[in-house]
């Protein structure tokens, strides 16, 4: 193999490595965009005991998203908390991001949008629904809304 041909080998093993990094690195964060972060459920109240509305039932373990185990797309209090950079805010605890007609804060089981994860108030009501599913299932309000459940069960 001569120079010239060892360099363009070169190059090319080169390239494919930077196609391949970029690959790996789109991937990686295309996965954290969609994936809930466990840590996130200790930064709103009752955050691991969110109950699955579906018939399914159980435990809804990523609260911002559509998926209860987290993968996907968020649902509407996924993105309001977003927006509240991640954080259990008063704005974000009066809003009603599902538009079921109660707050995320009555929901989650803190209606006086009082809690904060390290005040050491300790939650003395349980979360009431879920705030990024629209409830009861059957309401006028939630039969003109995607049916969350159907992708479910
Ligand atoms: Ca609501």
């Amino acid at each position: 193999m001569n120079y010239e041909s060892m360099l363009w080998s070169f190059n090319l093993d080169h390239q494919i490595q930077m196609v391949v990094t970029k690959v790996l690195i789109f991937m990686s964060s295309a996965v954290l965009a969609v994936n809930c972060f466990p840590s996130l459920r200790a930064r709103i109240p009752n955050g691991n005991h969110v109950r699955n509305p579906c018939p399914s039932g159980g435990v809804w373990e990523a609260v911002g998203h559509f998926d209860p185990i987290g993968w996907g797309e968020l649902n509407p209090f996924g993105y309001d908390f977003q927006s509240a950079g991640f954080q259990w805010t008063e704005s974000l605890c009066r809003l009603d991001s599902d538009s079921d007609g109660m707050t995320n804060g009555f929901e989650l089981g803190d209606p006086t949008c009082t809690w904060t994860p390290n005040s050491g108030i300790h939650l003395i009501l349980n979360a009431t629904g879920h705030p990024g599913v629209c409830e009861p299932l059957q309401s006028h309000l939630c039969t003109e809304q995607i049916d969350v459940c159907s992708t479910l069960d």
